[in-house]
Parts: structure tokens; sequence; C-alpha cells
């Protein structure tokens, strides 16, 4: 298997980078667990896909995007959504399916849309937003824009049509498209090797002749860096690439299957966790001294402070009234 590029270790970190890369990842981790709470308790129905164990690639990449660049995601996408900037209290109102919710309380957790911070949502179909991101860049080359998109997706999506025509038509056409796998080894139950035949994902990317990497995906700097050298790319020549971001959910693959414990080994599990983004890159801010082990403390309870306020606005926000049921569906 190839190796994954570390982020240079010896580049000094930035403290202001720091606190905001952990504050992100912080905040998903809690908003997440809140939101698992909050399913058990009744107060969220539907499909629920939580995110924990790969914060650092929503964080890392979203991180190297300007505000008008675009990001598409699955519906495992409350992690891409709060790393684009929209407000945790809208997502927490979505959830709860409550008027004031992203989707005003129709859409639901595979559903989250933010036109106000270029999120295109949040897809429940497998593959299916991949051809939207490929129009998204097609129409930011059309209008002559400079700006980029980075579309999220899982290693299921990957033996899908889809994928290889959206790929397919973003090379022909030079779009300005980040093709982003989070390959954290399974799709529902069943393991890559069980679903593809050419398990090193980003390899697809020589088929179309497009820059192609792998990367450390619970290394959020290493992503950051990796995704910011292919935005630059993009922006100056309207280059594709396909980054495979190696990763781990450490929850099941929905609430459904809250363990995860009937296709992996509890030793699997155990060990990967032993590669939490959130705790590497608190040690890694510790050792440089770009935050003090009382910084972090302090962005814990800020951030579990902003989830409480999210549940509250949540619980607050009334369901949508009988007569919008069929507004805010299609575009008007
Ligand atoms: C076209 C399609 N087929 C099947 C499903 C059912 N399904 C939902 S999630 C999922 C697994 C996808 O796994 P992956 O793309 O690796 O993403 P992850 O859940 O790991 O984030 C499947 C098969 C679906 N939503 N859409």
């Amino acid at each position: 298997m190839a190796q994954t590029k570390a982020a240079v270790p010896s580049a000094r970190l930035d403290a202001a980078l720091a606190g905001k890369l952990l504050i992100q990842m912080q905040l998903i981790r809690r908003f997440e667990e809140k939101a698992a709470e909050m399913y058990s308790m009744g107060k969220i129905g539907g499909f629920l896909h939580l995110y924990i164990g790969q914060e650092a690639v929503a964080v890392g990449a979203t991180s190297a995007l300007r505000p008008d660049d675009y990001s598409v995601s699955s519906y495992r996408e409350h992690g891409h959504c709060l790393a684009k900037g929209s407000d945790p209290k809208r997502i927490m109102a979505e959830l709860f399916g409550r008027r004031d919710g992203l989707s005003h309380g129709k859409g639901g957790s595979m559903h989250l849309f933010d036109k106000s911070v270029n999120f295109l949502g949040g897809h429940g179909i497998v593959g299916a937003h991949l051809p939207l991101a490929a129009g998204a860049g097609f129409g930011i080359k059309y209008q002559g824009g400079d700006q980029v998109v980075l579309c999220f997706f899982g290693d299921g999506a990957v033996p899908a049509g889809e994928f290889h025509e959206s790929l397919n038509l973003a090379a022909l056409w030079k779009l300005p498209v980040l093709f982003i796998c989070e390959n954290n080894r399974y799709a529902m139950g069943t393991a890559i090797h069980r679903a593809l035949a050419q398990t090193e994902i980003w390899r697809f990317a020589e088929t179309y002749g497009i820059h192609g990497e792998p990367v450390d995906g619970m290394d959020v700097l290493a992503v950051r860096e990796c995704v910011g050298r292919a935005v630059e790319r993009a922006r100056r020549d309207r280059s594709p690439a396909l980054i495979e971001a190696r990763t781990y959910r450490f929850r099941g693959h929905s609430m459904r299957d809250p363990a995860g414990a009937i296709y992996r080994t509890k030793e699997e599990v155990e060990r990967e966790k032993l590669r939490d983004p959130i705790e590497l890159f608190s040690e890694r801010c510790v050792k440089d001294g770009a935050l003090t082990a009382a910084d972090i403390k302090m962005i814990e309870k800020s951030v579990s402070d902003q989830v409480d306020e999210a549940v509250a606005f949540a619980e607050a926000s009334p369901p949508p009234a009988p007569e919008e049921l069929f507004t805010d569906v299609y575009k008007d």
C-alpha cells in the first residue's frame, strides 16, 4: 500500500491556526455526541450517520478553502457543514425537524443545505452528488470564476458509475473539482476489498489522467497541506484531483448499527481509536507550544456550551406548519 505523506513535522505550528482547527474538530465531535444522545431520547428521528473519528478530513480540507468556494457531501455530512461555517443551532434544529433548521425542518440529518456558506448538501443516494459537484465545477468555469468545489464521499461510492462518469468529465472538461474520498474501509458492513478490484482508491486518478494522492486522514495538518496544494492547482489551471483520505469511523454506520461490531473486530476498532485525530492534534499542539493544556480545556468547555445552546435553540423552534409541506421542496 502506498505510504501517505505526513505534514512537515518540523514546521512550527501557528497558534491561531492550531486553535481554529482544534475548535472545529472539537465542535464536530461534541455536536455529534450530543446528537446521538438526543436521538436515543427520541428527539431526533429518521436516519443519523455520525462522522466521529473522521473530523480531520472535513476540517483539514475545508480549512484550505476560501469562503466563496463550494463543498458538497454525502449523508454523513454534519462535519462538512459545520466546517464550512454553518450555524450549529440551525443544523441541530434541522436534525430535530424544526422550522428554524437549515432546510426548514424538512430535510433532516441527510439533507443539510446552506447557500449562505456555499454548502451544497447533504445527499442520501450513494454516489449521486459526484455529478452535481462536476456540474458546480462546470458552472464556475462557464462563468469565468476561480472558485473550487470540494466533493466528499465514501469508499462505497467508488464502484458506482457516477464516480467514474464524474472523474471522466471533470478531467475531460478541466473542471475545478477536488474529489475527496474518505476511505473508512467500510460501506455499511462491506469491507472495501469485497467491493473494489483496486483498493488503492487514489490510483483511479491515473485512469483519467488527473492528479491523485493518498493522505493520512487522521492528521488534520497533512490533509490541509495535501488539499491546499490541490486547491492551488485547481484555481490556477482548473485541474481536478482525486484525494484518498485514509480514515476510520469510530461508531457504526448509523444509529441502527451503533457499535459496528458485526463486520469488524473490537481489537481493530480499539487500535484505530489510538489514532484519534483530535487526541493526536491536541498532543501535537501542546508539544509544539502552540496551545497549552489549559487552552485545550477552555476550547472543550466553550464548544460544549455552544452545543448546549444549539440544543436549546432546536427545542425552542416550532415544527414546520402543515401548510409548508410543499414549500422549499423544489427551487421556486
Ligand atoms: C445508490 C444507493 N445504494 C445503496 C444505498 C444504501 N447505502 C446507504 S449508505 C451505504 C454505504 C456507503 O458507504 P460509503 O460510501 O463508504 O460511506 P460511509 O457510510 O462509509 O461514509 C449504502 C450502500 C444508497 N443510499 N444509495
